[in-house]
């Protein structure tokens, strides 16, 4: 009878064990991964990288997954459009023909401070084509870029006379090392 119960408890234990297993994996597997952070500041009228002088092209690398912080430290409204092949209406930037992330998952958190109250909200979305920032808005772009995004692209702002104005950065995404 108790050679019995110890069979039971240990039938037990490898049933708990079972249960228990995959469910332990599957979340290493799904926070498993480094994640690159990259801060770039918006203002009048410019991107830049943190700690990184202006101009300096914002490379990524594909199959890497990145969360990028963009924060508008200026007086205005700003956008953030990643794409290339430029498309112009009546001679002004207006779109990019290819959305850098088209077709992908992208995770979106925003904050912003309104009153002395700190706002924040997230959002799921696949294939995100445009940011608009408030000035002193907040927003984390979450994503990691097929293979078959590797290329030169752009970062940039299509409000009215600021992408002529500089609010371009070049965007380069690597092949998986
Ligand atoms: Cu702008």
């Amino acid at each position: 009878m108790s050679r019995f119960a110890l069979v039971l408890v240990l039938f037990l234990l490898l049933a708990v064990g079972c249960v228990r297993g995959p469910q332990v994996s599957l979340g290493e597997t799904a926070e498993g991964g480094p994640v690159s952070k990259i801060e770039v500041l918006l203002g009048e009228y410019f991107f830049q990288m943190e700690d990184r002088a202006k101009g300096s092209p914002l490379v990524l690398q594909a199959g890497r997954k990145y969360e990028i912080e963009f924060v508008n430290m200026g007086s205005e409204l700003h956008e953030v459009l990643l794409g290339r092949g430029l498309v112009r209406a009546g001679g002004k930037p207006a779109r990019y023909q290819k959305s850098l992330l088209e077709g992908v998952p992208v995770e979106v958190e925003g904050k912003t401070v309104v009153g002395d109250k700190l706002r924040a909200f997230e959002v799921e979305a696949e294939g995100l084509e445009e940011l608009e920032l408030e000035p002193g808005v907040e927003l984390e772009i979450e994503f990691t870029l097929p293979a078959d995004r590797v290329g030169e692209w752009e970062l940039a702002c299509l409000v009215p006379g600021h992408y002529e104005a500089g609010m371009r950065l070049p965007v380069v995404v690597e092949g998986k090392r």
